[in-house]
């Protein structure tokens, strides 16, 4: 079953794809080569994405701490600060109030240990994902009231919720909310609110995840108790994984975050995440890509199939012993996670089988009653990949269901779900990725209504994807010294992604499918050198390249890798098509 989805993937995917060399910026010349002592491709690169002035690209290629803003310029810091530092003297009592995510799970780590270390009194509390949904709720409220609380600091949640918030004060709570989600028109009456979305968009911390607005609050609070700088460089770890999880943009701040970040998590001073590592099957060095399949979704695991709090303690273990049965759990949750998304993307895909008119729109609807809501947006992405356009999957219980929608690149599924606001429950998202919970008896109307908003909102040149190639590079450009200046351009994710390149003067020297046949590993001979290339999920190519052999045109970024302490360059395949005539 798993491979005939991974051939029906794999035809959709790559067979369709549509290869658009991006267009560089106009008048745009190298910034600088020489004097930044990079490469004209790297230099190129930099211009094409916008960095085209000495100063910004010597300040991207060498990320420095202290760059970083001061954090009493995010607006609300400095009167969190002063709120805070009476609560600590007065001994009352601190709720941080997170979410079930890796931002948020991250994010209550890190506050809950600065405000330990401050000696505050402060507990913390993660909403249920499905018994109590995302953000605050007045029963979580009255719970905590009831144990005393005085004050609630919410991390990467809270800005939406004016009327929670009302309800906190009314039972005298004060709310400190710190979030990095767009306000809503109204903002809530809280004490004092920390979000960088509130302000332009044009400051260098914009873009911070919801644990990076908490770093900013701790090392406020760090400065403001007379510590230096070390005291909250701990914390780069935690946000780190909070930041490269939640996809925010690896631009800014953010940048600088990560960079320094990543070299903090090969050696972490954190029991829990050394832990998690070693569970994970991971080495020293930890990447973005290592954070998005392996630490991250172990994190995500507990508050998708349990309770996040697994992941919380995990983070605040003082030693690697209390920390293993917290790694533990989160691993046998992964593996759980796993097989229900398999279990979920292959009962979608016999639907479509059995009912191909499924797929005939702009958008797929699927509903079952058998579906774990808390994996179903996993399955849906891959389903994404598979049929290039939006997935709707609703899992039913009883009267109610809940859906997740996640779409392509560049395709907007927000809009439409809000011009059917009044049928849902509830909703929440963005552009990529969006939820809803609704009643039961309203499904049809929805499918109906939503079909026909995205069918008049895409067009069909949209569905198809495509690789962004970043330069053409001639194969005998390929080079160690290139990949070692490519490095410089990491950490690479989201608003940062590794360089794409296109050849067309590489030959395709051997080929064959590894691991479960899903994976294609070749050498190509670029005249006087040899290079190895894998492509991942490419396996199915083999048959084309058995079967139309000839010139190629190859799309690839490129890495080390590193075998018995050589490193060698490798193209890391997206792509390879027959050449055109
Ligand atoms: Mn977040």
């Amino acid at each position: 079953l798993k491979a005939a989805i991974r051939i029906v993937a794999f035809s959709r995917e790559h067979m369709e794809k549509t290869w658009r060399i991006k267009t560089p910026a106009v008048n745009s010349k190298p910034v600088f080569p020489a004097a930044l002592n990079i490469s004209t491709t790297v230099s190129t690169l930099l211009t094409n994405r916008g960095i085209d002035t000495f100063g910004s690209a010597e300040k991207f290629l060498n990320p420095d701490l202290r760059d970083l803003s001061a954090p009493a310029l995010l607006p609300g810091i400095p009167e969190a600060v002063s709120a805070l530092f009476e609560v600590i003297n007065n001994k009352e009592r601190i709720c941080v109030y997170g979410d079930y995510d890796v931002d948020g799970v991250t994010a209550t780590a890190l506050l809950v240990n600065t405000l330990r270390e401050l000696g505050a009194d402060v507990s913390y509390y993660i909403p249920h994902r499905y018994h109590e949904g995302y953000s605050l709720n007045k029963e979580a409220i009255d719970e905590l009231a009831k144990k005393g609380v005085a004050w609630m600091i919410t991390v990467d949640c809270g800005i939406s919720d004016a009327v929670e918030i009302a309800y906190a004060e009314e039972k005298s709570i004060k709310v400190i909310v710190t979030d990095h989600h767009n306000p809503p028109e109204a903002l809530p009456k809280a004490h004092v609110i920390v979000d960088p979305k509130c302000g332009p968009a044009d400051t260098p911390y914009y873009y911070l995840a919801g644990v990076g607005v908490a770093f900013k609050l701790a090392q406020a609070l760090y400065q403001e108790a007379g510590k230096d700088f070390a005291a909250v460089e701990k914390y780069l770890d935690l946000v780190t994984l909070g930041t490269v999880a939640d996809m925010v943009p690896l631009v800014g701040e953010n940048r600088i975050l990560t960079f320094f970040g990543l070299q903090r998590l090969a050696k972490t001073v954190w029991p829990g995440i050394a832990m998690l590592k070693k569970t994970a099957g991971l080495k020293e060095n930890v990447s973005t890509r290592s954070i998005g399949y392996a630490l991250g979704p172990r994190i995500n695991a507990s508050g998708r199939l349990e309770k996040a709090e697994i992941a919380v303690e995990l983070l605040l273990s003082p030693s690697q012993d209390a920390a293993r049965p917290f790694a533990a759990q989160l691993d046998t949750l992964n593996k759980k996670r796993q097989e229900i998304s398999a279990r979920i993307l292959a009962e979608a895909e016999q639907m479509i089988k059995d009912d191909p008119a499924l797929i005939e729109n702009k958008v797929a609807i699927l509903v079952s009653d058998k579906w774990h809501p808390g994996v179903t947006g996993i399955a849906a992405s891959q389903l994404v990949r598979a049929y290039n356009r939006p997935m709707v999957l609703i899992s039913l219980e009883g009267t109610s269901a809940r859906g997740s929608i996640r779409s392509p690149d560049d395709i907007d599924i927000f809009e439409g779900l809000r011009s059917c606001a009044d049928l849902f429950i509830n909703y929440g998202g963005h552009q990529e990725a969006a939820g809803f919970e609704i009643r039961t008896e309203n499904i049809p109307q929805f499918r109906e209504r939503y079909t026909r908003f995205l069918n008049g909102s895409i067009d069909d040149a949209m569905l198809i994807p495509e690789i962004k190639i970043d330069l053409p590079l001639p194969g005998d450009q390929i080079s160690t010294e290139l990949v070692t200046d490519l490095q410089r351009l990491a950490p690479f994710g989201q608003g940062n992604e590794a360089p794409v390149f296109f050849s067309d003067s590489l030959q395709l020297v051997d080929f064959r499918q590894v691991g479960d046949g899903s994976h294609l590993k070749c050498t190509f001979s670029s005249g006087e050198k040899t290079f190895d290339g894998i492509g991942f999920g490419l396996g199915e190519y083999a048959k084309i390249l058995s079967a139309q052999p000839g010139p190629i045109d190859v799309a690839f970024s490129l890495e080390f890798n590193e075998w018995n302490g050589a490193k060698k360059p490798q193209l890391s395949l997206l792509g390879i098509k027959k050449r055109s005539a």
